[in-house]
């Protein structure tokens, strides 16, 4: 196992419009951000992945870039930008840019240009097709509801977008798109950033005569039709070698898509392609597999989500690596879906953050996941602003899928605005958030959670999950040790060890709001508890764990 930098670091994910909003516009910026880096600094992360700060016409906030070298004006200035870079690398923290290169904007100059003509200079920079028997070239869907492709007059052709239709897809098997992307990257890589998270990367690469894929509920393919197709690694290569050796950099993809036996392509230990992915598997462990989509609901199922994490770690543990994460821009708030909002909701989140943080792999907290942050009373369709949302309300209604009633109740539940709602700075007015009035609504409990409260207070979610990276950095194990699953088909419990050399860990977690009987191998009852969400852990052969316990024994 080789020891790399990236291995042993904390990521937080920053979405810089939901962050703090230092000039009272009600949207977040760069400058928030950089009065905020003594709270990430605190908390002990040592790398922060930025969600998209590019122009941008906010489509898709800011997955819809119209120009890769300059910044969103609502975010504020390059030299914001050039401060908040500086004053993070002062503190030891690195900076990961999302790259968005599987679309642009619509607005971008490329496309401007490529919808001019068939013969403009820059029409293969994009997918045109023209009709099929007089319609759609393809059933490929996109991911925001509706056909993935949309009519252009202007040519009597259609253009490919897997997401919006102002993200149209860039045609990366075209040498000059890439010829391009790669210099765009080397001109962040030499302003001294220090590498890419990559959005849906796996998508690049399109099935030659892109033909149909199997019809979701909406009776589209979905976007993963395209997922780790013909050339994908060729190009990733082929990035690696014109970027990304350039520095000393991470790279982590977000493969829509991926599996097990793609990703030891993509994460291989010779470094060729990226350091690791993000895989979806685990996300969908709370939807009812007879629907096919995440627009349903059913109780977590714990057991699949430990198949699917243990083949995971089993699976990179000598060839690749993996990413932790349990909540990200685009996931509805883990301790609604997977803990207690209710009696439970710090001790739930401590244990997920427990199960998550103590794998192997590169743990990833999400803003406000380290507060234990919920998902937010949306009332009506006028209080939500995510466009996958709002397009999947008024499809799904409309082709009498659901009712507005159920869409509704999903979109409470499942839309990305949950991880959206301003982070909770303070018991102040919007959280501390703005001093305007927010772009998205504050979820009103921060009276009670929020950032300043948990920092002074001792047994907080925050400070354990200070406690759980404070732990990653002591202890060489939690890195680089084996992991070993335990009773894989108990309903309510996740019990796992890590091993390097003589030395042993045991992870226990309970994930029922019940009391659950346990019993834990000799050769731990006179280990040392290392970390647990209740304040009084004491360990005997047979022992009833109470509501969501977690904690870690040192053998
Ligand atoms: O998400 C892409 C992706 O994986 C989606 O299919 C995701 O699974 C879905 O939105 C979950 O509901 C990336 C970004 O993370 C997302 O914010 C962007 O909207 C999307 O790409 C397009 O850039
Ligand atoms: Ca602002």
């Amino acid at each position: 196992m080789t020891k790399r930098w990236w291995k042993e670091s904390v990521v937080y994910q920053i979405y810089p419009r939901s962050f703090c909003d230092s000039n009272g516009d009600g949207i977040g910026d760069l400058n928030g951000i950089t009065e905020k880096l003594d709270y990430v600094k605190e908390l002990g992360a040592d790398v922060i992945w930025l969600s998209p700060v590019y122009q941008s016409p906010n489509d898709d906030n800011g997955y819809d870039i119209s120009d890769y070298q300059a910044i969103m004006e609502e975010f504020g200035t390059m030299e914001d930008f050039d401060r908040m870079l500086a004053a993070a690398h002062e503190r030891g923290i690195r900076i990961l840019m999302d790259l968005v290169v599987n679309h642009t904007s619509d607005e971008h100059k490329w496309f401007v240009e490529s919808r001019k003509s068939t013969d403009n200079p820059y029409r293969d920079y994009y997918i045109w097709r023209p009709a099929r028997d007089g319609g759609l070239p393809n059933n490929w869907g996109s991911c925001f509801s509706g056909p993935a492709w949309e009519y252009d007059d202007t040519t009597d052709m259609y253009y490919l977008h897997l997401f919006s239709k102002k993200q149209p897809d860039l045609n990366w098997d075209n040498p000059k798109v890439r010829e391009d992307v790669f210099a765009m990257m080397n001109w962040w890589i030499d302003k001294g950033i220090d590498g890419f998270r990559m959005d849906v990367i796996s998508l690049i690469s399109k099935e030659p005569g892109l033909p149909d894929g199997i019809p979701g509920l909406n009776g589209y393919a979905s976007e993963c039709v395209s997922a780790n197709g013909p050339h994908v690694h060729e190009y990733l290569q082929e990035m690696r070698q014109k970027v990304l050796n350039n520095a000393d950099t991470m790279t982590v993809g977000e493969c829509a898509g991926v599996t097990l036996e793609e990703a030891k392509k993509y994460t291989r230990s010779d470094e060729k392609e990226l350091n690791m992915v993000f895989q979806f598997e685990h996300m969908d462990v709370d939807c009812d597999p007879a629907v096919g989509s995440k627009w349903s609901r059913q109780k977590m199922d714990l057991v699949r989500y430990k198949e699917i994490l243990t083949r995971w770690e089993k699976g990179l543990e000598e060839n690749g690596w993996n990413s932790l994460y349990i909540q990200n821009h685009d996931q509805p708030r883990c301790v609604s879906r997977f803990g207690d909002e209710g009696e439970y909701r710090e001790i739930s989140a401590k244990m997920l953050a427990t199960c998550n943080h103590m794998m192997q792999g590169t743990p990833y907290v999400y803003q406000g996941e380290e507060l234990g942050m919920t998902n937010a009373p949306f009332g009506g369709i006028e209080d939500y602003r995510d466009v996958e949302s709002i397009n999947a309300y008024h499809e799904l209604i409309a082709q009498g899928k659901f009712t507005e009633e159920e869409m509704l109740a999903l979109l409470r539940y499942r839309s990305r605005d949950n991880a959206r709602t301003p982070m909770q700075w303070d018991d102040t007015e919007n959280a501390g958030f703005t001093a305007g009035t927010p772009w998205i609504m504050v979820n009103p409990n921060y009276t009670f959670i929020n950032a300043e409260e948990q920092v002074k207070r001792e047994d907080s979610v925050f400070h354990y999950y200070q406690k759980l990276i404070r732990l990653r950095r002591e202890k060489e194990i939690i890195v680089y040790g084996t992991y070993d699953v335990l009773l894989p088909e108990d309903e309510n419990l996740y019990l796992y060890t890590r091993t390097l050399g003589e030395e042993k860990l045991l992870v226990v977690c309970n994930f029922s709001a019940c009391g659950q009987k346990v019993d834990i191998p000799a050769e731990f009852l006179q280990g040392k508890i290392l970390i647990g969400n209740y304040s009084d852990v004491s360990v005997r052969e047979t022992a009833v764990l109470r509501p969501y316990e977690a904690f870690v024994i040192e053998k």
